[in-house]
C-alpha cells in the first residue's frame, strides 16, 4: 500500500553498484549554513532520500562545513568565491531560484545546492532527489533554475462534511464531519508532493463555499486554519481561503454585501486583519461570485471589478491578493433562445472591466471558454485584458475526462493551451507569455487548478492519475518542457527504471488523451455526458437544459455556429488571423469544427472523411485502443506491486466498459438521426 501512498517520492533502494558509486561519494554529509522552518523541510527531504537510496544515514552539520559532501544554504550565507559561484548570478535571480553544482576538487566530490532564498534550498533538494530518482549523472552538474510562473497554485474543492466537489479520490484529507481532520501527517505529506512539484500556493476550500465553510474565516476555525497553513509554510506554500461574498451578511450581521457600503468595507478590512493575526503570511482571498448561484456585486448592480476592489483594498495592507474566478455565464439559460452563448459569457462579462481592478487582484480564467472539456479552444480573455493580471485555471481532476476511472493524461492538453499563439501582440503572443506576466507586464500572474487528490490510500484514485498532479507541478514551473520528458520522469521516480515498464507507462500516458477523445463527444463539440454527476453518455442530456451547453444535432447534421455571419458571433472574440480562421469553415482546424460550425454528415473533413464517418470511425476506433491500453499493461504483471498493478488493472476494465457505452450510444444516435450507414457495415443497435 505504501507505493501508492509515496507517488514519485518513492525513494527506491539502489541496488546497482556501479550507481552507488557515482551517487554514495556525494551524499554521504550534509552541511547547511542557515537554518529556517523551510531549510528544515529540505534538510529532511534529503536525508530521508539518501538513506532510502543509498542505505547510508548522511552525517548533518548544522553549520557551514567545508568537509561536507552537500553544501546548502542561501547565496548570502555561503562564500561563493570558493566554488567559482558570484554573487551577480543570484541578483538577477528570483526568491525561488537555486543553483545546483558539483564541485570535483582534490579527489572531493560535493554538491553545491544555493538558494536565492530558503525556498530554493527546498526546490533544489527535490530536484537533486529527482535526478537521482531518474538515474541521472550528478558528476558535472552546472544547473541554474527559476519558476517560470510566479503564482503556482492548487484549489481544493473540498467540503467541510468531508466530501470533494468533482473529487474522484475519496473523501477530503483536511476535514470532516464538520470539522477539520487531525492527521497533520497526511497534510505534510501532501505538502511534501506539492512542494516537490514547485507548487507554492494553496486554497484549502471549495469555491462554492456553503455555510459552514462561510465560518473558515472566523475565530471558530481560524485556529485550525493556522494549524495547517503551518505546516504549508514550512514547504514554501502560502494558504488561501475560498470567501463567500456575502459573509457580511452571514457572519457579520450586517443587512448588504454592497462592495460600495461603507460599513461592508470596514467590516471586510477588520475580518482581513483578523486573519492575518493567526497567519501572517496569509495569501488572500478566492473568490467565485455570481457564477452559478453564488452570491455577488450584481445583487447590488455592481460590476466584477467593484465587487473584487473591496476585497483587495482590505488585503492590500498585508500584501494578499483576491483571485477572483471568471467562471460566469448565465446557468438558467432557456435553451429556445439562440442569441444566448455560454462560450462568449467570461470575454463579455469582463473583457469591458480591463483596467478597473486593483493592482492585487488577479482574474483566474479557465483554459477553456466552456469548462474543461476534452477538448475545447482556448478561452479568447487570454491576451484581451492588457491592464488586468490573469491567471490560467487547469482542471486536474478529470471531471470531464474520465473522473480518474479512466486514463487521460492531460499535459500535452495543457500545453496545447500554453503554446497557443494569440496574436495579441502580433506573431508569438503565445499563451504562456501572458500568463507568466511578461507580456503586459502583469504584477501578478500564473496557473491555477483544481486538484485530483482525496484520501485514498493512492491519492488519486486511479494511480495513473499521480501523472497529472505531477505534471502539473513541473509544467507549470517550466512550460518548456515536454509531456514525454514529464511523463519519463513520473514513471522513473514512480516505478523505477526498468526499460519496459517506463516505455509501456509513457507510451500508455502519451495516447491517452486522444484514446478519450475518440470514443467520446467528437470535433471539439463537448458534453453528451450525464447530466450532474458527468461521468458515461448521454448525448441529449444537457440539449434540452439551462446550463448553455448543447450540440444542435438534427436529421441533417451537428455542430454550433458560433460564425459571426450566422452564429452567435463568438469568434469574433479572438484576435486576427484566429477569428477569421475560426470563422471560417473552410480554415477551421478540424478538432474543432464542431465547436465554431453548424455542419451536415455528409461535410468532408481535411482527411476527406465525412463527419459521420469520422464520428463511426473514431468510436470503433477507441473501444480498440482501450483494448490495447489493457494488452500493454498486463505485460507489466510481475513488474510492479500488486496494489498498483492491480489498482490501474481495474481501473482500465471500467475504461472499457465506458467506452463501449459511448461508441454504442453515440454511433448508434446519429446513425438514427442521419439515417447514414457505415461504410464498413460495422455493428451500430
Ligand atoms: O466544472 C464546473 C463543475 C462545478 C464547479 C464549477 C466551477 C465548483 O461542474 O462542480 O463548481 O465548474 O468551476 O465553479
Amino acid at each position: 500500500l505504501e507505493k501508492g501512498y509515496s507517488c514519485w517520492l518513492q525513494y527506491n533502494k539502489i541496488t546497482d553498484s556501479k550507481l552507488i558509486e557515482e551517487y554514495l561519494p556525494y551524499c554521504l554529509s550534509l552541511s547547511f549554513t542557515e537554518d529556517s522552518p523551510i531549510v528544515r523541510s529540505a534538510v529532511e527531504e534529503l536525508a530521508d532520500g539518501v538513506k532510502s537510496m543509498l542505505d547510508k544515514e548522511p552525517t548533518i552539520y548544522n553549520y557551514f562545513s567545508n568537509d561536507a559532501s552537500i553544501i546548502l544554504g542561501t547565496y548570502e550565507s555561503i562564500n561563493l568565491s570558493d566554488y567559482e559561484l558570484s554573487s551577480d548570478l543570484f541578483e538577477k535571480l528570483n526568491d525561488e531560484s537555486y543553483v545546483l553544482k558539483s564541485v570535483n576538487k582534490e579527489g572531493n566530490n560535493k554538491i553545491l545546492l544555493v538558494g536565492k532564498s530558503d525556498k530554493g534550498i527546498l526546490y533544489g533538494a527535490y530536484h537533486l532527489l529527482r535526478l537521482i530518482q531518474t538515474r541521472k549523472s550528478v558528476n558535472s552538474l552546472d544547473l541554474v533554475e527559476s519558476p517560470r510562473n510566479q503564482i503556482r497554485i492548487i484549489n481544493q474543492w473540498d467540503n467541510m462534511d468531508g466530501s470533494v466537489e468533482r473529487g474522484y479520490s475519496g473523501n477530503s484529507i483536511f476535514y470532516d464531519n464538520n470539522q477539520f481532520t487531525n492527521d497533520l501527517y497526511r497534510i505534510k505529506d501532501y505538502a511534501r508532493l506539492l512542494a516537490s512539484v514547485g507548487i507554492n500556493a494553496i486554497s484549502i476550500n471549495n469555491v462554492n463555499v456553503w455555510e459552514i465553510e462561510t465560518n473558515l474565516i472566523t475565530s471558530k476555525f481560524l485556529p485550525e486554519v493556522q494549524k495547517v497553513a503551518d505546516i504549508f509554510r514550512s514547504y514554501g506554500i502560502q494558504t488561501l481561503l475560498s470567501i463567500n461574498y456575502a459573509s457580511p451578511i452571514e457572519i457579520g450581521n450586517l443587512t448588504t454585501a454592497d462592495p460600495l457600503d461603507e460599513g461592508v468595507q470596514q467590516w471586510w478590512a477588520e475580518k482581513v486583519k483578523e486573519i492575518y493575526s493567526y497567519i501572517p503570511d496569509f495569501g488572500g482571498f478566492v473568490v467565485k461570485a455570481d457564477s452559478e448561484h453564488r452570491p455577488g456585486p450584481f445583487s447590488y448592480d455592481r460590476d466584477h471589478a467593484e465587487g473584487a476592489n473591496v476585497l483587495a483594498k482590505a488585503l492590500q495592507p498585508y500584501n494578499g491578493i483576491v483571485v477572483w474566478r471568471c467562471f460566469v455565464y448565465n446557468c438558467l439559460q432557456d435553451w429556445r433562445d439562440r442569441t444566448t452563448d455560454r462560450a462568449r459569457a467570461a470575454y463579455d462579462n469582463f473583457k469591458p472591466l480591463d483596467g478597473k481592478f486593483l493592482d492585487n487582484v488577479i482574474l483566474q480564467v479557465k483554459n477553456g471558454p466552456m469548462d474543461f472539456q476534452v477538448k475545447e479552444p482556448v478561452s479568447p480573455l487570454f491576451g484581451a485584458m492588457e491592464k488586468t493580471n490573469q491567471m490560467m485555471e487547469f482542471q486536474v481532476a478529470q471531471e470531464y475526462t474520465g473522473q480518474q476511472k479512466d486514463l487521460c493524461y492531460l499535459v500535452p492538453q495543457w500545453k496545447e493551451y500554453f503554446d497557443f499563439d494569440t496574436h495579441a501582440k502580433g506573431e508569438g503572443s503565445t499563451v504562456k507569455t501572458i500568463v507568466d506576466g511578461s507580456m503586459y507586464n502583469y504584477r501578478y500572474s500564473g496557473v491555477a487548478a483544481v486538484s485530483n487528490i482525496g484520501n485514498d490510500i493512492n491519492w488519486t484514485g486511479n494511480t495513473l492519475a499521480q501523472a497529472n498532479f505531477y505534471g502539473y507541478g513541473r509544467l507549470i514551473w517550466d512550460p518548456e518542457l515536454g509531456a514525454e520528458e514529464i511523463a519519463e520522469e513520473w514513471v522513473q521516480s514512480t516505478f523505477g527504471n526498468d526499460p519496459l515498464v517506463v516505455e509501456t507507462i509513457k507510451g500508455m500516458l502519451l495516447d491517452s488523451w486522444n484514446i478519450y477523445e475518440n470514443y467520446t463527444a467528437p470535433l471539439g463539440v463537448g458534453w453528451m455526458i450525464n447530466p450532474s454527476h458527468h461521468y458515461g453518455p448521454n448525448v441529449d442530456g444537457y440539449e434540452y437544459d439551462v446550463w448553455g451547453t448543447y450540440h444542435f444535432s438534427d436529421r441533417d447534421g451537428v455542430g454550433v455556429d458560433r460564425t459571426v455571419e450566422t452564429g452567435t458571433g463568438y469568434t469574433n472574440q479572438y484576435f486576427s488571423p484566429n477569428a477569421e480562421i475560426y470563422n471560417s469553415l473552410e480554415n477551421c482546424p478540424d478538432e474543432f469544427l464542431l465547436f465554431y460550425h453548424h455542419v451536415p454528415y455528409t461535410h468532408q473533413l481535411k482527411s476527406g472523411e465525412t463527419v459521420i464517418q469520422y464520428i463511426y470511425n473514431t468510436h470503433f476506433k477507441g473501444v480498440e485502443q482501450v483494448k490495447d491500453l489493457i494488452d500493454r499493461w498486463n505485460k507489466l504483471d510481475g513488474k510492479i506491486d500488486d496494489y498498483r498493478f492491480n489498482n490501474v488493472a481495474e481501473r482500465l476494465q471500467l475504461q472499457l466498459k465506458n467506452a463501449v457505452e459511448w461508441r454504442d450510444k453515440i454511433n448508434t444516435y446519429y446513425f438514427r438521426k442521419s439515417g447514414i450507414s457505415d461504410d464498413q457495415n460495422r455493428t451500430i443497435y
